[in-house]
């Protein structure tokens, strides 16, 4: 088994980097504060939260009563919500330690939390990708094109079955890759790719949602 860890890559996925580890059991969820230029993480496993800087020093633990088995986190302003799975509730704590508040309680045990707001990740105006997709067919990502990060390129990427063709931006079909894994053995794969238990095919259910796990079923 492989030690958990945390890694930054560019927006293509590329040049993946662990940063400075610490123990992690279950680091189940990551988020990062751009404000503070901090990262924070829940671990699942040694039942806490924490931050650090980018790079993974200054380390610090939050203390708080009502972490218990935190999953999912977010970060926004001055806060941290996060999901509990034994408390069953979505949870703020002040980032700097101190007041707690259950913000919702009865969910279960909920996964992942996101906090959306426009101002929460401005998009540089050197980002290649913001004008015309940087003139990729399908995907646009930034990256770095020199060492010091300052300088950011674009890299056009395709979707599943495509390839890049020689003018590095636009996608053409690319039959030579592999089909997506088909559904684990025990499963019905539907027409739409759609996994479900052997069991639900001729139950007169529509549970692929195309209706192909009814489709030639023995009448009667
Ligand atoms: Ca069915």
């Amino acid at each position: 088994m492989q030690t958990a860890y945390i890694a930054r890559a560019y927006g293509d996925g590329s040049n993946v980097t662990k940063i400075r580890q610490h123990q992690l059991g279950w680091p189940n969820g990551l988020c990062v504060d751009f404000e503070a230029d901090r990262l924070y993480w829940v671990d699942a496993y040694f039942d806490r939260i924490q931050s650090s800087d980018f790079n993974g020093n200054d380390l610090t633990t939050l203390e708080g009563h009502s972490i218990t088995h935190p999953f999912g986190i977010s970060v926004y302003k001055d806060s941290i919500y996060f999901t509990d799975w034994r408390m069953e509730a979505i949870l703020k704590i002040d980032k700097n330690g101190g007041k707690e508040r259950r913000i919702r309680s009865g969910i279960g045990k909920m996964m992942g939390i996101k906090i959306f707001d426009k101002d929460l990740q401005p998009i540089s105006s050197q980002n290649p990708c913001t004008r015309r997709n940087g003139d990729c067919s399908h995907f646009c990502f930034p990256v770095p094109v020199s060492p010091s990060l300052i300088i950011i390129g674009r890299h056009c990427a395709c979707p599943y079955g495509f390839k890049l063709k020689e003018d590095q931006r636009s996608c053409e079909p690319n039959p030579n890759e592999p089909n997506p894994a088909s559904c684990p053995s025990g499963l019905y794969e539907c027409r739409n790719r759609r996994c479900i238990p052997q069991s639900y095919k001729c139950d007169r259910d529509n549970d692929c949602l195309d209706n192909s796990d009814e489709d030639d079923c023995p009448t009667g």
